[in-house]
């Protein structure tokens, strides 16, 4: 036993008895779990007290990396890597007689967030610490994570998901920190003493906020940063005063509104409800930040007007887009700055990144609902939109329709504040995240503010930590990775690159073929034993994981699905054997996701219980997706779906992950499919479907449906199997989908359908050639250097932040 696993066993023996007071003899996996995170903690506790000390003497400046969400997964795994302790630890808690294994699988995933948006923050904040760079998160801590999703009769159930109600041993409490963050009241109009105007912020509520602190280890380095979440907690004094008045009832419902405010994430997609609780836990995030970051700085710097040399805030979307009117407040009310410099200060200290071109997706909120919560922050918003509009004016006097287009309200009556707008004129940088996607910001999304600044608008690309994404979910192909190339590539992803010179090396291609069989292998066992339905590891594993949305189309890939079976099934045509995976959530209130959800299970038993498709198509979706399964179904699968309709996808990082993991690529011209064929090179992807510019002119033609109606025949025929009673007797379930396909389908199903089913037989066909198959699999892994989340944040780093790293 090496001498740091005997000392990691007895820290874990000593938290097991002296901070959860179980003995050994008693303690269960749960408990083992426990004890083993708090004994990780304690490393990363003296790490981060050393990374903070050295920051602050080094005066670094300092990233404030504002998001609703955080979609961190499990952390055991993740801690002990980066601190390369997993393998002492594991010996360790084998020697106290538990299987390391088992003790992994203990730890709930902490689901803090919805998809894309969430795991990139998670990603960042890594890349982050493995960077050097003095960040740190900052979210809710909700009580309740994304539901948990079920199916019953092929149809999603959602359970809430209560991760912390075991207390994550990873989040350490500051109890006697507490923020206080008024909300609610109204204005007094007053002059102070030199006649000036002063309006008074009066007669407001107050909510606590407690910070928890998640501690966040670099790759092997000396830096451990934090993710601080807030909870709610209900404010005493507040609640003391109506409890005076003797109005008992009200004040614990007061206080029981208050801490509902961390209570639950807000579950949608990219549909934002204009819902109160979710507008204040904006609020809350950001008020609770702000006093965090002017504490800090006044720990080292007394010159508030030298914030954006020491500071960054970047926003995570515009959901915190409320940092631009708080700092704003805080240094007009509180700090008595003159309004030209506050503003000067704002702009340069905030950065806000887009990540969705969905028009339904940009986030705004009813003017009235903004008095009754915040009556201080709407004066603002209405300061800055007059003087925004003021200078448009002047400078573009000829341009009146600039007034409209760019003001940060909308509507007249009805009026509501437009965050993206609010988001771009506080900030000095927005960028998007993917080039296609930051192109089409300036061109469609706010064409007009690109005119007025047109060096504000820059591209991030997104990018994946390779720890998780390659290191920790597939250990075989590390494994294999160390042997060829040194332990360096985790940090250096480009350093892959020299793996290049092997692809024609057979040996080393039929390497990488067995490293995926095995995975594939591994998660056959998972469906086998979940779901009762066996799949054979040799065939073609084609899988899409993501949110269920009609713009992600995973109703055109369950059509490509059906074509197959029918022409098996009708046309006694035989196929290689095939399994196509699917998992993801729909949002609870979304109807369509939730029938193509039904609609893919319906499919799936029918197809899997058929004895005359046995051994040739398997179809399952697997329940209740999240980081974790992620884990265990990306290096295991062949092709990755990535079929959006052109224009709509900013991004996506599920498509790098898999790439990245040696799956090919069947993907459209969109988000960051694009750079990745770029890299990978055009005959390792199979690009299918129209452009963004034919989707547009095809939308205004209004032609999208024409093949169903006036060109082929097959394809009326699988569309049409949607409502023949082929898969349900219930010939209506499923027709306002096949409704949508045939009458008002914004997303282009049909329009991409042929060259889809196309490309996919020729991935089909080339698949039956495993070793050319893999050899295009090791040069995907090779040249996805590039989609690391570390050369993501260098580039924030250096042009948005000032950072060099
Ligand atoms: C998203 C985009 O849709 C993705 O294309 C992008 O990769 C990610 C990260 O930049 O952001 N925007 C968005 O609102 N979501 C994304 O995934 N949605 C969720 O996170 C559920």
């Amino acid at each position: 036993m090496s001498v740091i696993s005997r000392d990691l066993r007895a820290l874990v023996e000593e938290q097991l008895k002296y901070t959860l007071c179980v003995s050994l003899n008693k303690a269960t996996n749960g408990d083992v779990f426990n004890a083993v995170a708090l004994a990780v903690r304690y490393f990363q506790q003296d790490q981060f007290l050393g990374s903070q000390a050295r920051q602050r003497a080094e005066k670094k400046k300092r990233v404030y990396y504002l998001s609703m969400e955080f979609l961190l997964g499990q952390s055991l795994r993740n801690n002990l890597m980066n601190m390369n302790l997993l393998n002492d630890m594991r010996q360790a808690v084998n020697e106290l007689g538990f299987d390391f294994d088992n003790i992994l699988d203990e730890e709930p995933d902490a689901a803090l967030g919805n998809g894309g948006l969430g795991r990139l923050a998670a990603c960042f904040i890594d890349s982050m610490a493995t960077l050097d760079i003095a960040a740190s998160g900052h979210g809710i801590k909700y009580e309740y994570g994304l539901f948990r999703q079920s199916f019953q009769n092929e149809q999603q159930i959602e359970h809430p998901d209560d991760w912390h109600s075991m207390h994550s041993p990873w989040l350490v409490e500051h109890h006697t920190q507490p923020m206080l963050i008024p909300i609610g009241g109204y204005i007094e109009h007053a002059d102070d003493v030199n006649g000036n105007y002063n309006p008074m912020w009066l007669g407001w509520n107050t909510i606590v906020g407690i910070p928890n602190d998640y501690f966040v280890s670099g790759y092997r380095g000396s830096t451990t940063n934090k993710l601080r979440l807030y909870s709610a907690v209900a404010s005493n004094s507040f609640n003391i005063h109506i409890f005076n008045r003797g109005d008992y009832i009200k004040a614990v419902s007061e206080k029981i509104a208050s801490e509902n405010i961390s209570k639950i994430l807000y579950p949608s997609d990219e549909i934002l409800t204009g819902k109160e609780l979710r507008l204040t836990q904006e609020y809350f995030l950001v008020a609770c930040t702000l006093r965090d970051i002017f504490r800090e700085y006044a720990e080292t710097e007394a010159d508030i007007s030298l914030l954006p040399q020491h500071v960054a805030i970047q926003l995570n979307d515009t959901h915190p887009a409320l940092a631009v009117v708080e700092l704003m407040r805080m240094l007009v009310d509180e700090y008595s700055l003159p309004w030209p410099q506050a503003w000067e200060i704002t702009q340069k200290t905030c950065a806000y990144t887009n990540h969705t071109l969905m028009p339904e997706a940009l986030e705004t909120w009813p003017v009235a609902l903004f008095e009754k919560l915040l009556p201080r922050h709407l004066q603002i918003i209405f300061e800055i939109n007059h003087r925004f509009l003021d200078d448009v004016a002047t400078r573009w006097p000829d341009r009146p329709h600039l007034l409209t287009s760019l003001s940060l309200f909308a509507g007249d009556k009805d009026k509501h504040i437009r965050m993206a707008n609010l988001a771009i004129v506080g900030s000095h940088c927005v960028n998007g995240v993917a080039m296609l996607h930051s192109e089409l910001i300036k061109t469609h999304l706010v064409p007009d503010f690109y005119f007025i600044t047109p060096e504000k608008f820059i591209n991030q690309t997104n990018g994946v930590t390779p720890r998780r994404w390659l290191q920790q979910a597939n250990p075989n192909l590390a494994a294999f990775l160390n042997q060829q190339l040194g332990a360096r590539w985790p940090t250096d992803l480009h350093l892959l690159r020299q793996l290049e010179k092997k692809a024609d090396d057979a040996g080393v291609v039929d390497q990488i073929r067995a490293i995926k069989f095995k995975n594939k292998s591994a998660l056959s066992q998972i469906v086998s034993q979940h779901y009762g339905v066996t799949l054979d590891p040799m065939a073609m594993f084609d899988c899409q994981v993501k949110r269920i949305h009609e713009y992600k189309r995973q109703l055109l890939n369950i059509l490509h699905v059906i074509a197959l079976y029918l022409d098996i099934k009708e046309n006694g045509k035989t196929i290689a054997p095939k399994v196509h995976l699917f998992a993801g959530k729909a949002a609870p209130g979304y109807r369509m996701a939730k029938l193509i959800i039904q609609l893919i299970n319906t499919v799936a038993k029918k197809i899997n219980s058929d004895p005359r498709i046995a051994g040739q198509l398997k179809v399952v979706f697997l329940e209740d997706y999240k980081v974790s399964l992620a884990e265990s179904i990306i290096p295991a699968t062949d092709l990755s779906e990535q079929i959006s309709t052109a224009g709509t996808e900013a991004s996506g990082t599920s498509n790098m992950k898999f790439a990245l993991n040696g799956a090919l690529t069947i993907g459209t011209y969109d988000g960051a499919n694009i750079e990745i064929r770029e890299a990978v090179g055009k005959d390792n992807f199979y690009l299918f479907g129209a452009t963004a510019e034919e989707i547009t002119k095809s939308r205004r033609e209004g032609n999208n449906n024409l093949l169903y109606h006036h060109g082929n025949p097959q394809i009326a025929h699988i569309v049409d199997a949607l409502i023949s009673g082929v898969f349900t007797p219930d010939h209506d379930l499923f027709a306002p989908l096949h409704h949508m396909l045939t009458a008002a389908d914004n997303y282009c199903h049909l329009l991409d359908f042929e060259s889809y089913c196309q490309t996919q037989q020729q991935a089909m066909a080339d698949f039956e050639h495993p070793r050319q198959w893999h050899r295009k699999a090791l040069l995907n892994i090779s040249r996805m250097g590039e989609f690391s989340s570390d050369r993501t944040i260098q580039g924030y780093a250096k042009d948005i932040w000032g950072i060099n790293c």
